[in-house]
């Protein structure tokens, strides 16, 4: 039978199912793109969407709460456990109100910000020049060791010293090593910095244990909802208790007005879903992936920024193999292989064409997919840039990965146990 959406809007409905068989095709790289569980996508799509719910439990400015109040109880404390924080507030709409959030909650405009640059893997709100960021806040950036490709903590520290910043920010968009937390902790607590930590990337592999939580070390934990967390689009702050009156003011009413509850309510699907057994091994797959994904491209003369990685994306520079990041993401997209463009530390072209090309594995991992697989992309990958004007080599490509992921079905099949019922649910189409 028809849906409604079938019936109502045929051209949307067609669009839908375009991307749906997109989604289901493509190889998809992207490391900040998942794919989320069917609980998740039913709680997203639920009735909240139709609910304003300005104000917090128990303090809202419309009537009607008596099942969102619940809600978004049960979303906070699940997350509160989840990353054994004192305090989450789960309503910020995206990972870069969630970070304007923390700094309001902890900084004045005029205050100095400290965070990393942009081309060497930082996020547009951790200062960088054409962000509001840098406009509201003094803004000062460091970089990574560009002959290592590591965070050097003397340079962050040394920074710190001079300018003292109201904020210190860790955390990074594009950095495939472990970020050291304890001592950006240690380098604010020394100059009287407050410490802001983005997690927004890694904060799947921080749950599962694999990465060092920046919890303990940092005043507040901003991160989206929709990474390695797979859970639906959004962001959330976890903080110290001190911090919570402030956070709360500094999202609601300081920059939003009422919190998407349809979204709030598959964020407290996804922190259920993260706290199980079969969510750690999951996040311990991701990174294993990776580092085979890297290895193969390795083996094929690929340069890796910081030379490998230590979580779930890669950033390639591209300047041996002389392509461009965007010639080589467009060329991948045809033969079915979608990642994105992005500078490298000191990259020499424009960021609207960088050298470097940025590659993740937490969505083909989501798809069952394991080393075996991630070195066979490893090898496609290469055949694309080793023909990179050769159409009919990147559409013989095409087909090999329709064939990879035919056998890797898209996890509306994944399993997350029913926790009231062991059994798994059957594979059932959205
Ligand atoms: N757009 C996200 C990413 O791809 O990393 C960051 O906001």
């Amino acid at each position: 039978m028809a849906t409604a959406l079938e019936r109502y809007d045929p051209q949307i409905y067609e669009l839908i199912r375009q991307e749906k068989a997109r989604q289901s095709a493509c190889i998809r790289l992207i490391p900040s793109e998942n794919y989320v569980s069917r609980a998740v996508m039913e709680a997203s799509g639920s009735c909240l969407t139709n609910k304003y719910a300005e104000g917090y439990p128990g303090k809202r400015y419309y009537e009607g709460q008596q099942v969102t109040d619940l809600i978004e109880k049960i979303a906070r404390e699940r997350a509160t456990k989840l990353f054994k924080a004192d305090y989450a507030n789960v309503q910020p709409y995206s990972g870069s109100i969630a970070n304007w959030a923390a700094y309001l909650a902890l900084a004045k405009p005029g205050d100095t910000i400290m965070g990393l640059s942009l081309p060497y893997g930082g996020h547009l709100t951790h200062g960088w020049k054409v962000n509001v960021t840098s406009k509201i806040f003094n803004s000062v950036q460091y970089t990574i060791d560009p002959k290592t490709g590591r965070l050097d903590y003397n340079q962050i520290e040394d920074l710190a010293k001079k300018h003292k910043p109201k904020i210190i920010i860790s955390g990074a968009t594009a950095y495939p090593r472990q970020i050291d937390f304890e001592i950006f902790g240690q380098i604010a607590k020394k100059v009287g910095a407050c410490h802001v930590s983005d997690i927004a990337h890694i904060a799947g592999l921080v749950v599962a244990g694999i990465h060092k939580s920046p919890v303990p070390y940092a005043d507040i934990v901003s991160t989206t909802t929709h990474k390695t967390l797979r859970g639906p689009r959004g962001g959330m702050l976890l903080c110290k208790a001190e911090h919570a009156a402030n956070v709360d003011k500094s999202v609601f009413p300081g920059l939003q007005g009422g919190p998407h509850m349809h979204t709030v309510t598959a964020i407290a699907v996804a922190m259920a879903e993260a706290n199980t057994p079969e969510f750690v091994a999951y996040a311990k797959q991701i990174v294993k992936n990776a580092k085979a994904l890297a290895e193969k491209l390795l083996e094929f003369g690929f340069n890796l920024s910081s030379g490998g990685t230590d979580n779930h994306l890669i950033l390639i520079d591209l300047q041996n193999k002389k392509i461009s990041g965007k010639k080589l993401a467009k060329a991948l997209d045809r033969a079915k292989i979608v990642a994105n463009y992005n500078t490298t530390p000191l990259d020499p072209a424009h960021p609207a064409d960088p050298s470097g090309i940025r590659m993740g594995t937490p969505a083909i991992t989501s798809r069952g997919m394991k080393e075996e697989q991630a070195k066979q992309i490893a090898i496609l990958i290469n055949k694309v840039a080793e023909n990179i004007d050769n159409e009919s080599v990147i559409e013989e490509v095409g087909k090999e990965v329709l064939l990879l992921s035919s056998q890797f079905p898209v996890p509306e099949h994944f399993i997350i146990p029913n926790r009231n019922n062991p059994e798994p649910l059957d594979a059932l189409t959205y």
